[in-house]
């Protein structure tokens, strides 16, 4: 379904098999050698997930990406796994992003539990030439559903509400680029029960 010129919402876009799969891929992450945390961010606020950057790490505090987590533990990015650039390729492709080269070098991984909450943000830390060409970020929603809120280009522009439920795949590029998006709340008790997961995964692909 598109949303506006440039951004889609692909609903349970991913089979059960392929969500249980990514859940266990992203607990491994999550947990493992370089883990998930909790960013403070420019001016001193917590973030409301744990997260984790792979391929190029996001610096909250700088607001920029860096090889390594100079803002926490200096432990480098860990790859993007190979499976996931495909997985983010075909979703632009079904996107009809074809016009515009997509090869995700980078994912940020959140997880939110009950309370988790990201306030609405542009997503404008990428280099000018993916901004400007308009490369998708394609994000994939895992387990329990987010009100997400999608925006316009002013922060003062009306905000469209949608539940991003586990399985979908919701794509913005072009001149949707640059809308203000964030994640008001979590439901929880929403993801299917096959997952046995309590919160929500959320992985976004972006091109530097
Ligand atoms: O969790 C979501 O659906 C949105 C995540 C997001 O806005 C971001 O990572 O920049």
């Amino acid at each position: 379904m598109e949303i506006a010129p440039g951004a889609f919402h692909f609903k349970r876009h991913l089979s059960l098999d392929a969500q249980r799969t990514l859940v266990a891929e992203c607990r491994a992450l999550a947990d493992g050698p370089v883990p998930a945390y909790v960013p403070i961010v420019r001016g001193g606020g917590r973030m409301h997930v744990r997260m984790l950057c792979l391929g190029r790490h996001w610096n909250g505090k700088t607001y920029a990406y860096e090889p390594a987590r100079s803002d926490f533990d200096d432990l480098p990015a860990p790859p993007l796994p190979d499976d996931w650039k495909t997985l983010a390729r075909d979703v632009a492709r079904a996107a009809g992003m074809t016009g515009i080269a997509f090869e995700a070098d980078l994912c940020i991984l959140n997880y939110y539990d009950a309370d988790g909450r990201m306030g609405t943000h542009q997503d404008k830390d990428e280099s000018e030439r993916s901004l400007a060409a308009g490369v998708p970020v394609v994000s994939i929603s895992i387990g329990d559903t987010a009100q997400f809120l999608f925006g316009g280009l002013r922060r003062r522009d009306p905000v469209e509400k949608l539940p991003l439920e586990s399985g979908d795949a919701f794509v913005f590029g072009g001149p949707s680029r640059l809308r203000f998006h964030g994640v008001s709340r979590i439901i929880p008790g929403t993801a299917p029960p096959e997952l046995e997961l309590t919160g929500r995964f959320n992985l976004t692909f972006r091109q530097y």
